[in-house]
């Protein structure tokens, strides 16, 4: 066994520092730009080393991002109708809508770098003090990747000394295959869900659930993604209601027989949005290939998305003094 590392590395010419997490079991790389999740690199059965997320080749390009690759999205990750929180009106960055948090959104703001080590484990925080989303605020937030054996903890905090709201997420891309080499269509998924949220023709909730036993198939069950797909062909880009989500219980596992990889995520969220890159073409290059429809799958954890309209679902005010904590694990393993 060999001590765990960090590496800080200052991009030349660029205000981007990569960060490199190592120990024994995984390598994982960050991004102060976003508080991004650039790389991750997993064993297969093999024990061959690859990234199993999908990264810009160029580091440069992420300063140009609009997808939010391995991004931090906040203060409030997914659409909010109209913009709108009460009086409040919110940048409207999708057509009428609100999505991600804006246009200088998290995702989109540098954030100050803090690294730390324990006899176990490595990590980063990242701050940011907001006050340039347009979110009231100032909002002060961190997120804390903690790199422990083959797990990788992702903390976010929040707090603000006005009344805001703030529900946020990462929105990394996973392809377990291993540096891209094969779509998703060969990976198997299994959620451990309540229902899903009914979403109208713009994506937006429409405050009605389906239950699990009217979807078209069974996520509770392993399937793999070819055949999800055929039940969605227009893709996954939905709301799942997890079933008493906690951090002792793994609620979504993805996986690729092939490579023999497996990543089991728990959570403190009450919902995740998989999004399958259905369609998703554009002229960039991920893992050595021009990014096209069905590369990767965004998984993201969040309370529900809108749920500022739908008080029925519950709440993310942020209220002065108040101190809001989510966590997310990924846990990495061999079939
Ligand atoms: C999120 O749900 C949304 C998608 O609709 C969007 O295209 C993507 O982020 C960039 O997953």
């Amino acid at each position: 066994m060999s001590e765990p590392s960090i590496t800080v590395l200052p991009i030349y010419q660029t205000n981007l520092k990569k960060i490199i997490l190592k120990n024994d079991e995984l390598e994982v790389v960050l991004l102060n730009y976003g508080a991004r999740l650039h790389q991750i690199f997993a064993p297969d059965k093999h024990g061959h080393m690859e990234n199993v997320l999908l990264s810009y080749d160029k580091l440069e390009d992420v300063l140009t991002d609009q997808s939010y690759f391995g991004a931090t999205v906040g203060p409030v990750a997914g659409r909010i109708r109209d913009g709108l929180w009460n009086e409040q009106q919110l940048e409207k960055n999708s057509g009428k809508h609100h999505i991600h948090g804006g246009t200088n959104g998290w995702s989109f703001q540098f954030w100050d770098v803090e690294i730390f080590k324990t006899p176990q484990s490595v990590g980063v925080v990242f701050y940011l003090k907001d006050t340039s989303s347009g979110y009231p605020g100032p909002i002060i937030t961190t997120v804390t990747y903690r790199l422990i054996k083959n797990k990788l903890e992702m903390t976010t905090t929040a707090n603000s000394p006005v009344e805001t709201i703030c529900n946020p997420t990462n929105h990394a891309y996973f392809n377990l295959s291993g540096d891209g080499k094969r779509d998703i269509e060969t990976h198997q998924l299994q959620v451990q869900l309540d229902s899903m949220l009914e979403l109208d023709h713009e994506h937006l909730p429409t405050g009605e659930r389906i239950k699990r036993k009217a979807l078209p198939l069974d996520f509770y069950k392993p399937r793999t993604l070819s055949e999800i797909l055929s039940h969605y062909p227009k893709g996954l880009d939905d709301v799942f209601l997890l079933s008493n989500p906690k951090l002792s219980k793994n609620i979504l596992t993805l996986s690729e027989e092939i490579s023999g990889r497996q990543l089991a995520i728990a959570t403190t969220n009450k919902s995740v949005v998989l999004f399958s890159t259905t369609g998703f073409d554009a002229d960039f290059s991920i893992n050595g290939k021009k990014m096209h429809s069905n590369y990767g799958l965004a998984i993201e954890p969040q309370e529900i998305p809108d749920i500022v309209h739908f008080p029925a679902f519950g709440s993310i005010n942020l209220h002065p003094g108040q101190e809001r904590i989510s966590q997310t694990n990924y846990e990495f393993s061999q079939l």
